[in-house]
């Protein structure tokens, strides 16, 4: 048995912090009153959030120059799932968990489905990886995958993806996420327009093989591991080909994957407003795809984009359901405290656009009031919406303080010990 974090310990730990947390509570509530809102719905609102833990973000990540890995860090799948349920036990917002194959690939899928369930996770879409070269794979993605030019190369990277799928309906997923890296560091090293053809080819292949009830997410990004031209570069791109592919084909918006200051919340109202928004990555970057915590560089923008999300939910109804996941990778933090923290933000993001006054922005808009609508945003993010958050996650079972919880009950020095790292192993599972 493995260790894991008591409910004993817990509720002792959330008694320590219960009235600091009832005082700030009760404060945010008179404050709220007077505005005319109601903190009980936004508790409930928050209770009710939820954004899915990257597999492969429990491991420390690492920069192509080095990587510093973490003592007790997971070692398999199963241990990754034992650390995804950590995270959820304690923010009570992360019961999804999307797998990357091969990294997580298992022959045992009823055992992991089973551990999954002991945690009280399920499966969230899995990731293919056509990006790198796996194991003893015939041919190689040097030269790309789903566009490559040799036919013989395309073959397998569908047939990879094909895998995929039915790997995660074994699991009880219900989408595929694909992102290629595939593109040119040369001018003239690809035709541009041929590059794309294939890659529809390759994915109306694989499109014909999901399951009735399942989704296909989109990933676009700007660049690298291409440098000069990536295929699948912008929303644009995403959006034609998500439209060809057909109505299972959604485009996914990674935040960390757009030039620096492109305004992505208006991305994703565009997507939203054409009926392909399918959902996100959430990370921060203050450069490129720096993969760096959510919330961490640029709290407004997260705002933002969840204010955009609160407007498409009005205008849509309950179709709208946009798949919300993290995609980061830590390198100077224990990725479990990092992963806890970001799913808080993404959760407080959703809580502070909830707080808008849309009656009020939309007079502003209307009548041309630039500031009083600025202002109508900034009240609401100005808002520390902090108690409401504890007091859900303390309701569900959860730490009021997730991260101090975490470092009191020592898990990480427990798994330290039971989790004795093998000389040259890699956390993602990459060989
Ligand atoms: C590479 O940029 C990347 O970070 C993409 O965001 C994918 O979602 C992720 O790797 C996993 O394949
Ligand atoms: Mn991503
Ligand atoms: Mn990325």
């Amino acid at each position: 048995m493995t260790y894991r974090i008591s409910s004993d310990f817990l509720a002792q730990h959330n008694a320590r912090e219960q009235r600091r947390l009832d005082a700030d509570y009760d404060a945010l509530a008179g404050m709220l009153q007077c505005r005319g809102g109601d903190i009980e719905a936004l508790v409930s609102l928050a209770a009710g959030f939820s954004v899915a833990l990257p597999s492969w973000g429990v491991g420390t990540g690492g920069t192509r120059f080095a990587r510093f890995p973490g003592k007790g860090e997971p070692r398999n799948v199963f241990d990754k799932i034992d650390d995804c349920g950590a995270i959820h036990q304690l923010t009570r917002a992360t019961p999804g968990v999307s797998l990357h194959f091969p990294w997580d690939r298992t022959t045992d899928a009823r055992a992991l489905r089973e551990a999954a369930q002991q945690h009280g996770l399920h499966f969230d879409a899995v990731n293919s990886n056509t990006f790198q070269d796996a194991a003893g794979q015939e041919h190689s993605y040097k030269f790309g995958s789903l566009t490559a030019n040799d036919p013989a190369v395309r073959a397998q990277a569908v047939a990879h993806n094909i895998d995929c799928v039915e790997l995660g309906h074994a699991l009880g997923s219900k989408g595929l996420t694909v992102w290629v890296g595939d593109g040119a560091n040369f001018p003239g090293q690809h035709n541009l327009r041929g590059a794309l053809e294939r890659y529809l080819e390759s994915m109306r292949a694989i499109y014909a093989a999901l399951p009735a009830d399942w989704l296909m997410y989109i990933e676009h990004k700007l660049f690298e591991p291409a440098f000069y031209a990536t295929t699948i570069a912008d929303w644009g791109t995403s959006f034609a080909c998500a439209t060809e592919l057909g109505p299972k084909a959604k485009c996914l918006v990674d935040l960390g994957h757009h030039a620096p200051n492109t305004n992505i919340e208006m991305i994703v109202a565009r997507l939203a407003q054409f009926g392909k928004l399918g959902g996100f990555h959430f990370n921060d970057s203050k450069y490129g795809d720096d993969d760096l915590d959510s919330g961490s560089i640029n709290p407004f923008q997260l705002f933002l984009v969840f204010n955009e999300l609160r407007d498409a939910a009005v205008r849509e109804g309950d179709a709208f359901k946009p798949a919300y996941m993290l995609d980061q990778s830590h390198n100077v933090t224990d990725p479990i405290e990092s992963l806890m923290t970001s799913a808080v933000e993404v959760q407080r993001a959703y809580i502070q656009a909830a707080l808008v006054d849309a009656q009020a922005l939309s007079h502003h808009q209307k009548n041309n009031d630039a500031l009083m609508a600025a202002q109508t945003l900034k009240q609401a993010f100005r808002t520390d919406v902090g108690p409401i958050l504890a007091m859900a996650r303390l309701r569900n079972g959860g730490a009021i303080d997730p991260v101090g919880c975490y470092r009191a009950s020592a898990y990480r020095d427990h798994k330290r010990a039971e989790r004795p790292q093998a000389a040259g192993a890699s956390s993602s599972g990459i060989v």
